[in-house]
């Protein structure tokens, strides 16, 4: 129910920062500085939402002159995002680096101090902006503290594997403004009121079904995934499998989102154009895994469980399979089955 938590006992509304200090009060040597991390998201995440909600009033559609990293044309409301990130947590003590999908390199904050490390996609499915679909922010935190004999090493710090966040989540711009998060403690979802202009507790320990009958795929691409991939989806559709329902909005955020709520499987495989995957395993494929598997569900490459994974750069790519465990597990054995 809005507003209420079955498991702490709050009652009536509880604001995102509420619940984050009433988890920090479990915690006897917590000092604060996480949740001033979190506060921050949460301020960029109101900050973000009102450009989105007003963005065929204010002058934030279309794309600017310049090309991200990865070659594509940065959307007016991809830099907004990221610059509303980069501000509400740079000014914050406790943030160490910085590193976001519109940033080449990871940014040194401090040099020394700074406990976390913040790995973003400050909106993602930004090419769904102009035709009004819903949009999304996720991210990733770590503790830093690599030493290489010199001092700290920077890159060590935000290279580390999925399975070492110290908390995760996103927020979906969507019929309503909805924030996931976790720190290893179950999945707790917030809606935002923007007439208090508050996250307030909409539901905690959320969990994904076990099963689901939808399967969320680009079928665009159906010619060059794999095989094992192929007949997974042929047996989607046959009669044997019910049908399933197919739903892809083509915006991460909000086709996880509709999966960690119903049930189901998304699935981004490798193709002929994008053979390692398309998506980022640092800013988007971690942080959903830890979100998946916290609300009882699975995140893989194919083979591989998402967060053991050991990245290799900042960018990298991947393949992800992520939902509810049995339907996960069935892409898999088709796969091992009929060929990755
Ligand atoms: P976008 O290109 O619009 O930013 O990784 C980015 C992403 O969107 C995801 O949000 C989305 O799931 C995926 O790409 C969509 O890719 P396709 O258009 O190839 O289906």
């Amino acid at each position: 129910m809005a507003g209420t938590s079955r498991d702490t006992g709050i009652k009536g509304f509880c604001t995102v920062e509420q619940h984050i200090l009433s988890k920090q009060g479990e915690h006897p040597h917590a000092t604060g500085a996480f949740s001033s991390v979190l506060t921050g998201i949460m301020l960029a995440g109101r900050i973000i939402s009102a450009k989105v909600r007003r963005a065929g009033i204010l002058d934030v559609l279309g794309e600017t002159s310049e090309v991200n990293v990865h070659g594509e044309q940065q959307q007016k409301l991809d830099q907004i995002a990221n610059k509303a990130l980069e501000t509400c947590l740079c000014y914050r003590e406790s943030v160490g680096i910085i590193a976001s999908e519109e940033l080449d390199e990871p940014r040194i904050v401090r040099e020394t101090s700074g406990k976390y490390v913040i790995i973003f996609d400050p909106l993602d499915g930004s090419s769904n902006i102009d035709v009004n679909v819903s949009v999304g922010t996720i991210f990733s935190i770590f503790e830093r503290g690599t030493h290489n004999g010199a001092g700290h090493d920077h890159l060590a710090d935000v290279l580390q594997p999925g399975r070492k966040q110290v908390a995760a989540g996103y927020i979906v711009y969507g019929s309503s403004t909805v924030m996931c998060y976790s720190t290893g403690e179950g999945v707790h979802m917030f809606t935002l009121d923007p007439s208090v202009g508050s996250f307030l507790l909409a539901q905690e320990n959320v969990r994904m079904p076990v099963t689901g009958k939808y399967f969320s795929v680009n079928e665009g691409n159906y010619e060059s995934f794999p095989r094992g991939v192929q007949e997974y989806l042929t047996w989607c559709k046959s009669p044997d499998a019910g049908p399933y329902n197919a739903r892809y909005i083509g915006s991460l955020v909000a086709d996880f989102h509709r999966t960690l709520l119903r049930g189901g499987v998304f699935l981004y495989p490798p193709t002929a154009k994008s053979p390692k995957g398309k998506l980022r395993l640092m800013y988007e494929a971690n942080p959903i895994a830890m979100i998946a598997e916290q609300a009882g569900g699975k995140a893989t490459d194919g083979t591989t469980d998402i967060l053991d994974k050991a990245p290799t750069s900042l960018h990298e790519r991947t393949p992800l399979f992520v939902g509810s465990v049995r339907e996960v597990e069935r892409v898999q054995e088709y796969m091992k089955r009929v060929g990755g």
